[in-house]
């Protein structure tokens, strides 16, 4: 069997046509202007080679329209280039609004992922076609890349931080997922498949279930288990900041700056929590969680943590219909002495 050779591989994202476009042109302008120098200087040296031991060289030095015009040309060429490029940049690393949340954390050498009703996979991704997903990344070891090729994806992602990406798959599919990451003895295993599937479909499979529940609900299980209960109550009356509707909201730390309490300064707020100390708070209270918390339970924990922020941040039930019933704020959550996260707590911050 002979392998189909693909010069480009399928074009299955939002994007991935554009790239398509944008990568051909730039090889053609970059060809064009290599074999025109190319055939100029053979001509020239042909044309213009000494013909006779004492023939001297003209002394005309320089043609005005002639500069004028290599100068000016390639330059507006590449500019174009460069303004479509970042234009595509930009369409590529900022998510739209209304994604899928997913979450990937890296390891050598699997790729993990958890979505946020509840569902893992390891090396498999299922993907509704039709909306965009956004991939909140992370590694445990080493760095690894995130690459789609179908969807011109590729992501490093980075021990101790997240990184975000997102595609929208235009086509069900089953597409190669690599690490493009040299990561230890067996990087090239550290592969998968994406399936991107029609709504219905990956309705579906989302209702085949998750048996631990929800992420948030997952989440709230490490948020007594870690104890962080016993000192974040859903009121304002301890000494530990309230963490109702904390997410993407502004947060004013010591120092009076303010901080956006997005996914990365959370993670950051339960592994080093002396990073920024809340105002009004101390120092040296939380007790720092570095080694005790897995990637998957910090993910967990900050999925909690945002369903107890209703709007805007957490993902909100789509009014197409494709999207599963317990996507917004999950049902039965509710921090110690809450009724309901839609409750009148929801006020006091
Ligand atoms: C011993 C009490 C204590 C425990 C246990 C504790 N925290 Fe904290 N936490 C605090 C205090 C005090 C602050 C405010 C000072 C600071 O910013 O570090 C804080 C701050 C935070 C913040 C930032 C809040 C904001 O408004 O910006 C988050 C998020 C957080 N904690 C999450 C957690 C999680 C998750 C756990 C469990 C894994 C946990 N905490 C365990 C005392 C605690
Ligand atoms: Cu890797």
């Amino acid at each position: 069997m002979i392998p189909r050779l693909q010069l480009i591989p399928d074009s299955a994202s939002s994007i991935s046509h554009e790239v398509n476009l944008f990568f051909g042109l730039m090889v053609i302008l970059c060809s064009a202007v290599a074999t025109g120098i190319a055939i100029f200087l053979i001509y020239s040296a042909v044309r213009y080679r000494r013909r006779d031991p004492n023939e001297m060289g003209s002394q005309r030095r320089n043609y005005i329209p002639a500069e004028v015009t290599w100068i000016a040309l390639p330059f507006l060429f590449f500019m174009g280039m460069f303004a479509w490029g970042a234009k595509l940049y930009f369409e590529i690393e900022r998510p739209p609004d209304n994604t899928v949340n997913m979450y990937v954390v890296g390891r050598q050498w699997m790729w993990k992922f958890q979505h946020p009703e509840g569902q893992r996979e390891i090396n498999t991704l299922h993907i509704p076609v039709g909306r965009p997903v956004k991939l909140i990344m992370t590694s445990e070891d080493v760095i690894h890349s995130f690459f789609v090729p179908a969807f011109r994806t590729k992501q490093d992602v980075v021990p101790g931080r997240y990184e975000t990406t997102w595609f929208e798959a235009i086509q069900p599919g089953k597409y190669h997922l690599f690490c493009a990451e040299y990561c230890g003895t067996k990087h090239s295993g550290m592969i998968g498949w994406i399936y991107a599937m029609n709504p219905d479909d990956y309705q579906r499979w989302l209702t085949e279930g998750a048996p631990e529940g929800s992420l948030a609900s997952q989440g709230e299980k490490f948020f007594h288990q870690f104890g962080c209960s016993n000192c974040h109550h859903f009121d304002n009356a301890g000494r530990c900041p309230n963490l109702l509707n904390l997410y993407n909201h502004p947060v004013q730390i010591g120092g009076g700056e303010t901080v956006l309490a997005d996914d990365g300064y959370i993670r950051e707020s339960i592994l080093d929590p002396n990073a920024k100390i809340v105002y009004g708070y101390q120092p040296n209270i939380m007790p720092n969680f570095t080694g005790q918390i897995s990637e998957e339970q910090l993910v967990a924990l900050i999925s909690y943590i945002k369903a107890l922020s209703p709007s805007p941040g957490t993902q909100q039930p789509s009014s197409s219909g494709t999207t599963p019933k317990n996507y917004g704020v999950q049902k039965g959550i509710a921090g110690p002495g809450a009724t309901s996260i839609s409750g009148s707590h929801l006020e006091q911050r």
